[in-house]
């Protein structure tokens, strides 16, 4: 029971709280009203509905230094907030109205950006499309693509290791980070901006937050390795009877070309009717209806168009000897990005039918097509009424298996949705795969993390965790279980 003034002294610490945050970062970067704290609050799909003591914006690293040490002396917890794009609630506080959200949406400069040495260093905050649009104005490119990338940032990325639907020539976003500058737990700033291909000095500590997803330091800058940008590219749709199919068409291409195959990507007949009723309400075109689709890229570099012909041939003909017959090839640059809006309007469109049951699951590319069969198969048995919309990134072994709504705006019954993600968690590990292959663990899948990660992996990180955040101020009740 509240003892008498309680109440009034519990309300006095929190406006002396936010007096001090607001002394920090100035009054009007301290969001305390409901209002305000909404769109922090709750994450992009509405899942996870926290209620924060208050989003505190700092203007710099040195501001959120002294934003973790105030927060650690009071001990209240951190947690820090890109874009607000994640799938599985990283970036959402708890409800206990005594978390501190830290946005970086302040922090948004270019520091620095070397065409020389292909380099950029930008603030976290930096909107990933921005980054992307900075890369480009020096003729380079910074390769991660993902949908939303408008929102979601070059902190959020490297902290939740973003994929996308490059990282089978790029990889994920951890292999485009040469260093980044961190607040630490004990409101230290420590940098490794230095842009260095290599340094084999000790253990890469910037390697370790990536992926991290707030738990061990907020990032507030990085430096990021850039790519030549391609000269052209080679875009196609086509339509498929099996994944095997897609599979083979990628291995006998690469053994073909010595171009860059930057994108292998795969959606379900499900997928492609959700895009034709639903949300950006695209057609696909092709002749014909097909139970699976591929759209894949190839980037060219460089001028000749000699490079492009036989590109185009090696493609043709592979296509052709794999059995896929139903191919429209991408005639100028607003075809291709009309096959990419098919692609990257999947999630939208299937968020139009409500609350979906997502899986982000990784295996060997060559079990993947099987699997996927497997996973369809064992759903239908779960319940015939299920509809299963599965995509995602074949090239590298990822894909997404989202069980719809059986009925319209209405999350699936809790029973059926655990024995649908069980069923789906335990096939992906008898195979040999991981639970989550791009979207992180959040407070989504910490249970899963006992359930399936390696006992002493998850020792370690214990560890490393008590060893760099030993009060538990950075963001917890994420990823660790
Ligand atoms: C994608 O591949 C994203 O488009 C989102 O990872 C996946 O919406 C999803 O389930
Ligand atoms: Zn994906």
């Amino acid at each position: 029971m509240t003892q008498p003034g309680t109440s009034q002294h519990a309300d006095d610490d929190d406006a002396r709280i936010l007096g001090s945050l607001g002394r920090i970062v100035g009054d009007r970067h301290v969001i305390a009203d409901a209002a305000g704290r909404a769109g922090f609050d709750t994450d992009w799909r509405g899942m996870f509905a926290g209620r924060s003591l208050a989003v505190v914006a700092p203007a710099d690293a040195a501001q959120l230094a002294d934003v973790v040490r105030l927060c650690a002396a009071r001990r209240l917890a951190i947690v820090p907030q890109g874009g607000n794009t994640g799938l599985c609630g990283g970036a959402t506080p708890d409800t206990s109205g005594r978390q501190i959200v830290v946005t970086l949406r302040r922090m948004t400069g270019l520091r620095h950006l070397d065409p020389e040495d292909a380099v950029m260093i930008c603030d976290a905050g930096v909107p990933l499309a921005a980054a992307q649009e900075h890369a480009a104005d020096a003729g380079l490119l910074l390769p991660i693509a993902i949908a939303s990338a408008g929102s979601a940032t070059v902190g959020g990325a490297i902290a939740t290791n973003a994929g996308g639907v490059n990282v089978l020539h790029y990889g994920s976003m951890r292999r485009c980070v040469m260093g980044v500058e961190a607040v630490l737990a004990d409101g230290t700033v420590w940098s490794d901006l230095g842009g260095l291909h290599k340094d084999n000095t000790g253990f890469d500590l910037s390697a370790l937050l990536a992926g991290s997803e707030g738990t061990l330091g907020i990032i507030t800058a990085a430096a990021l390795a850039l790519a030549p940008r391609p000269s052209r590219h080679l875009t196609f749709l086509a339509g498929l009877p099996d994944l095997v199919r897609a599979n083979a068409a990628l291995a006998a291409l690469r053994a073909r070309t010595g171009e860059a195959i930057t994108a292998w990507e795969v959606f379900s007949a499900t997928s492609a009717d959700l895009l034709h009723a639903e949300g950006p309400r695209l057609s696909l075109p092709l002749a014909r209806p097909h139970p699976w689709y591929l759209l894949g890229e190839v980037s060219l570099f460089g001028p000749g168009d000699a490079r492009e012909e036989r590109a185009f041939e090696d493609l043709a003909a592979v296509l052709e000897n794999a059995g896929i017959d139903d191919v429209t090839p991408a005639a100028s640059g607003s075809q291709r990005q009309a096959l990419w809006a098919l692609r990257e309007g999947i999630t939208e469109a299937e968020r139009a039918v409500g609350p979906s049951l997502k899986h982000d699951i990784a295996v060997r590319p060559s079990r993947i097509a099987a699997l996927a069969t497997h996973l369809a198969d064992e759903c239908r048995r779960l319940d015939p009424r299920l509809r299963v919309n599965i995509f995602g990134h074949m090239g590298d072994g990822n894909l997404h298996v989202n069980a719809l709504p059986l009925v319209r705006d209405t999350a699936l019954p809790v029973a059926l949705a655990e024995a649908v993600t069980r069923m789906i968690h335990d096939a992906t590990h008898a195979a040999g795969g991981s639970f989550s292959a791009e979207h992180g663990v959040g407070q989504l899948k910490r249970a899963e993390m006992r359930r399936y990660k390696d006992a002493s992996a998850l020792r370690v990180m214990q560890r490393i965790k008590t060893a760099l955040d030993p009060d538990g101020v950075f963001n917890p009740g994420k990823v660790l279980p």
